[in-house]
């Protein structure tokens, strides 16, 4: 009689069962048992494709995130309106950024996103418009005594809102175009008229 014998390395159909099939060859688990092992190669294919969708996926969140923008608000010296550099520590002066001069390390301060379109690519808190109409000076300029808008509207009325004249400065009408409604006291009884009353030659006290 001659009888058919399932053989040892046929395939599943003639071992009779995938699980021991499995088991002698050792491979194939990661994808189920009824794959067969000249698949194992698209198996580890299939893993890898999806750990580089995965990490493609989180890099494209990360980048679609919206950005928080970075806080550049600080007080220069001399309690100035300033510019904080990326060290979080130094305090730029705002009159010293876009000026061509690296203040900060890595000269942020110069940068073409800032300086690239003057004064809109500049944060809000460094600029201080003029009362005539697309003029503007640096914040830090805005109450200094010294007339930078041209029309004294960074030191005098409700859009500078300064404080009254410092002890350093006499309070007058001036007659020089630099200064609007102080002069520096060190101009007083200098034999030269700086204001309009002459009060800086005959009242002013040093
Ligand atoms: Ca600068
Ligand atoms: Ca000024």
């Amino acid at each position: 009689m001659n009888r058919t014998h399932p053989q040892r390395n046929g395939d599943v159909a003639t071992s009779g069962s995938t699980e021991s099939f499995s088991g002698k060859r050792g491979c194939c688990h990661p994808c189920g048992a009824h794959t067969g092992c000249t698949r194992r190669p698209l198996c580890i294919s299939v893993v890898v494709l999806l750990v580089l969708v995965a990490a493609l996926a989180s890099w494209l969140a990360l980048a679609l995130l919206p950005q928080e923008p970075v806080n550049r608000l600080c007080t220069a010296p001399n309690n100035k309106t300033g510019f904080l550099c990326d060290d979080k520590v130094t305090c730029v002066p705002a009159s010293w950024v876009c000026d061509s001069i690296s203040n900060c390390r890595n000269g942020e301060d110069e940068q073409e996103q800032l300086c690239g379109d003057l004064p809109h690519s500049l944060p809000g808190h460094l600029v201080f418009y003029c009362r005539s109409p697309r003029s503007w000076v640096y914040a830090d300029q805005r109450c200094t005594g010294m007339n930078d808008c041209g029309d004294c509207s960074d030191e005098t009325g409700s859009l500078a809102a300064c404080p009254p004249c410092g002890q350093d400065w006499w309070s007058c009408s001036p007659v020089h175009y630099e200064f609007c409604s102080c002069i520096p006291r060190r101009l007083c009884r200098d034999g030269i008229q700086h204001c309009l009353g002459w009060s800086d030659e005959f009242l002013c006290t040093a």
